[in-house]
């Protein structure tokens, strides 16, 4: 009898602690069948964060350390940095990386740290009792926002990896979803990726994956799975926003720099139209004297 379905080594084999119907389980199965295929699970370290997926760390057959709220980009980095032959990926909600964590994983992918981030938005803080986060779309109610999100009291949903692919050391970033087997599929291609940039040594690769929370959305299973479909993705659109072969015009133009230094040498994109005295770092346009 030929096997279909088997479990996979990159996960330990015990009992998730998620809600029937969370795809927390599902993504981390996608995550340690990607470390096994690559055959990277024995030198792979992966950073828990806090939130429903606090726990991870007991569930991946890899080294893993723990982090503090939106930390986990930080600790990747000590832990790339000393152990730059390890694998090292963060697996982070939405509340830990867009609120708490904001700043640490902006900083990471502009010092193009060379880690692997899987970032999970289900659109709502999940452990702490379901309240706003702010991936949370306007409408959606939450034990925080029970009218619905008010755009106008809160802000709009923040689309993360359209922010960070933006950004210059942002190597690979690519949205997904796990509504379905054939989204399934793509998301764990994507996974892959990711994973293949880092073990390249090309910088930081992030891959942030639509997530259902039927507990918190107060939905049924499958009909959680549709509203990804039906009104998570109309506002978080899937596809690649960031890879290695297409990096931004502005990474590649070359342009005179005060005192010779190229644009491209320095690796740093052009300021352009910043208006500035002697010494304000202002880059004068082609042309234009800086002689003097
Ligand atoms: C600095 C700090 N603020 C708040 C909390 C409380 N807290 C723990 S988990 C969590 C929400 C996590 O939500 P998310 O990251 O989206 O993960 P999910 O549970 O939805 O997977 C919050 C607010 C905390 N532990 N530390
Ligand atoms: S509360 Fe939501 S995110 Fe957390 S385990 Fe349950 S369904 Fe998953
Ligand atoms: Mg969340």
């Amino acid at each position: 009898m030929s096997v279909v379905f088997a479990p996979t080594i990159g996960l330990r084999p015990r009992e998730t602690h998620y809600c029937p119907g969370c795809t927390h389980g599902l993504i981390h199965r996608l995550v340690g069948e990607v470390l096994d295929e690559l055959g990277v699970l024995g030198r792979t370290v992966g950073v828990a964060p806090v939130g429903c997926s606090v726990l991870a760390y007991d569930y991946f057959n890899c080294d893993m350390h723990e982090a503090a709220h939106g930390r986990a980009p930080a600790v990747a980095t000590g832990i790339k940095r000393v152990l730059p032959d390890r694998v090292v990926f963060t697996y982070q909600g939405d509340g830990d990386l867009a609120s708490i964590g904001t700043g640490e994983i902006v900083h990471a992918a502009h010092r193009s740290e060379n880690i692997t981030v899987i970032f999970v938005n289900n659109a709502i803080y999940g452990m702490t009792g379901g309240q706003m986060a702010p991936t949370t779309l306007i409408g959606q109610r939450t034990t925080t926002t029970p009218g619905g999100r008010d755009a106008a009291l809160t802000g709009y949903p923040m689309r993360m990896s359209e922010m960070l692919a933006q950004i210059p050391g942002a190597t690979y970033v690519e949205r997904v979803s796990v509504h379905s087997p054939v989204y399934v599929r793509k998301a764990k291609k994507a996974i892959r990726r990711a994973f293949e940039v880092q073990v390249a040594g090309q910088g930081f690769s992030l891959v942030e994956v639509l997530s259902s929370c039927p507990t918190n959305w107060g939905l049924e299973p499958a009909a959680a799975l549709d509203w990804i479909k039906d009104a998570m993705i109309p506002i978080y659109p899937l596809g690649v926003l960031r890879t290695p072969d297409d990096p931004p015009a502005y990474l590649t133009a070359v342009q005179p720099q005060p005192g010779g230094v190229a644009v491209a040498d320095s690796g740093m994109p052009p300021a352009t139209g910043v208006v500035g005295g002697e010494g304000s770092g202002a880059v004068p346009k082609e042309g234009e004297g800086s002689a003097d």
